[in-house]
């Protein structure tokens, strides 16, 4: 990480409270005032700095406002439109066994056009971490119902709000994940509030250390905000996530199961 040391006289008793990631770039932002991606790229970042991932890293972008992650993030990346990210990373992993793979994919991306491919990758229990971000509705293609999506809420395609007996019920698809063998670690964390940020690496973290211990896949879905799609402001859309998007979506870690005991242990 670049850090800026406190200089003056009494710089000894004062604490770095910014550092630039060195894996985060040095540019201005695409994305909208108050969503939640940049934040996320940050902790992304931060953590391939203090793993030091950065020349083993092979991310795989997808498709939605995040398919610029690679322009934030300066390690290889292939980009892999509509869904197909679990499917390329399974490549990158076999072909380059020692390489650190991670997706970064949105909920659009992720639970509705590549339900099959993270499903199925999950099966596999491929080697790679999945960074999940559920905004809760097609951020780029201009605001339309998600899988995710929650019940009543208005969207561009669901202007009335989602009802479940047209359009079904939110999909709890880290839940759904989490049950299968191949899935190392699955967590759900949060960007409202500083203390949940900071949760929100620690899932990330472990994520990544679970791919680095030789686990199976780890998922963190991070629960995230999008003003414009939502028609709220900023700040209202953080009050929205943290006091309305969780009784949906429970934070938390669903399992991990490299801490876990062999079952025969532990029925014995
Ligand atoms: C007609 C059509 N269908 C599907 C797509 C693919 N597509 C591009 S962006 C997008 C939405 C992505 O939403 P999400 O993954 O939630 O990411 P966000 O933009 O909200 O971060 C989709 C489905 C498309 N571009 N056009």
């Amino acid at each position: 990480m670049t850090t800026i040391a406190p200089v003056g006289p009494d710089a000894g008793s004062r604490r770095l409270i910014y550092g630039h990631p060195e894996m985060l770039t040095d540019r201005s932002s695409h994305y909208c005032p108050g969503c939640g991606h940049g934040i996320i790229h940050r902790l992304v970042a931060e953590l391939l700095d203090e793993l030091e991932l950065g020349p083993r890293t092979i991310g795989v972008a997808s498709v939605g406002c995040s398919v610029f992650a690679y322009d934030y993030l300066p390690v290889d990346f292939v980009e892999s439109p509509h869904g197909r990210a679990p499917a390329v990373a399974t490549g990158v992993r076999r072909s380059r066994p020692d390489a650190f793979v991670f997706t970064y994919q949105g909920d659009g991306d992720l639970a509705a056009i590549g339900t099959a491919e993270i499903i199925h990758a999950a099966a596999r229990g491929e080697r790679i971490s999945v960074i999940f971000v559920n905004n809760g509705i097609y951020g780029m293609t201009g605001g339309q119902m998600a899988p995710t999506t929650l019940l009543g809420q208005r969207t561009t395609s669901s202007p009335t709000g989602r009802d479940a007996a047209v359009a079904g019920y939110p999909l709890p698809i880290t839940e759904m994940l989490a049950l299968v063998p191949g899935v190392s670690y699955a967590a759900r964390g949060s960007i409202a509030d500083p203390g949940l940020i900071g949760r929100t690496k620690a899932m990330i973290r472990r994520a990544f250390e679970v791919q680095l211990a030789g686990g199976g896949l780890s998922i963190v879905e991070v629960l995230s905000t999008c003003p414009v799609g939502w028609g709220l402001t900023p700040v209202e859309s953080m009050e929205h996530l943290a006091h309305d998007v969780v009784e949906t979506y429970p934070l938390g870690v669903l399992v991990d199961r490299l801490l876990e005991p062999p079952r025969d242990r532990a029925e014995g």
